[in-house]
């Protein structure tokens, strides 16, 4: 596979036979187009609407969301507000960008967002938000759950490596803060020290504002801001990944505490 496809708003049924069994990214059209996020959201309505809630950040070092100061809505204590102007610096001036729990902004976001019918009331599900300036980046990674990855304002590059890549992509220690990440930077390649990442098959994927992006399972991904940005994921698990994505999250939020 060298290319993401783009298939307008599959069934259920259709969408878990030929994506979620088979492992296979896809882009989903004309279902976030359907918001009233999408509708009604501008950064700034943004800043306006929610202001006063209190939100997750990740901290932002040299352009990049620094994984390891990431906090979750468990232990924020930043309103959106300060967040947002932080933001509109811009890559070069922000402190920090916003990466919530979603639950964060309820219950007024409940207009805005619609869960895709894929991933409802499923046993375990997460929602995050992300609002970033252009060029921010965040680094290499995978996850255990299935992703659905959501474009409301501003486009993204993502770049996407299937799971069998791993042997080349020089993930960080099992006993690290961060072993879901990889020491390889797809944007600056050092195959001098990373050699074995030549071997990789990177797929390039250009998401725009209205698209939705299926990443499933342990699919590696690195994600830049090509515009100021809002963005939604959906986080869930299907069969035996569940109760090891229920539990990794419950270590993520004591870590971190
Ligand atoms: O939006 C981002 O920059 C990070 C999102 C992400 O890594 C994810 O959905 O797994």
């Amino acid at each position: 596979m060298d290319k993401v496809l783009r298939v307008p708003k599959p069934d259920a049924k259709l969408f878990y036979k030929e994506y979620v069994n088979k492992s296979k990214p896809v882009i989903i059209t004309g279902m976030v187009s359907e918001w009233n996020g999408y509708k009604e959201w501008t950064i700034d309505s943004f800043h306006q609407k929610f202001a006063t809630k209190q939100v997750g950040i990740m901290r932002v070092k040299k352009g990049k969301s620094d994984a390891d100061t990431y906090s979750d809505d468990v232990n924020a204590a930043v309103k959106v507000d300060e967040v947002v102007r932080s933001v509109k610096k811009g890559i070069s001036s922000a402190e920090m960008v916003l990466a919530s729990s979603i639950n964060a902004l309820y219950p007024e976001v409940t207009h805005d967002i619609e869960i895709p019918e894929y991933c409802i009331n499923r046993n375990f599900f997460r929602s995050r938000i992300y609002l970033g300036p252009k060029g921010l980046v965040t680094q290499l990674h995978h996850d255990l759950p299935e992703n659905l990855y959501a474009v409301i304002r501003g486009s993204k590059h993502i770049t996407l490596y299937a799971p069998t890549d791993r042997k080349f992509l020089y993930p960080q220690s099992l006993f690290s803060k961060h072993p879901n990440f990889s020491r390889f930077d797809p944007d600056f390649p050092d195959f001098e020290t990373f050699s074995l990442a030549r071997s990789a098959k990177p797929i390039e994927v250009w998401l725009e504002e209205g698209e939705m992006l299926y990443m499933p399972s342990l699919w590696w991904h690195h994600i830049r801001n090509s515009e100021d940005s809002i963005a939604v994921n959906f986080w869930w698990s299907v069969g035996w990944k569940t109760a090891i994505a229920w539990a990794g999250a419950q270590y993520k939020n004591w870590f971190r505490k």
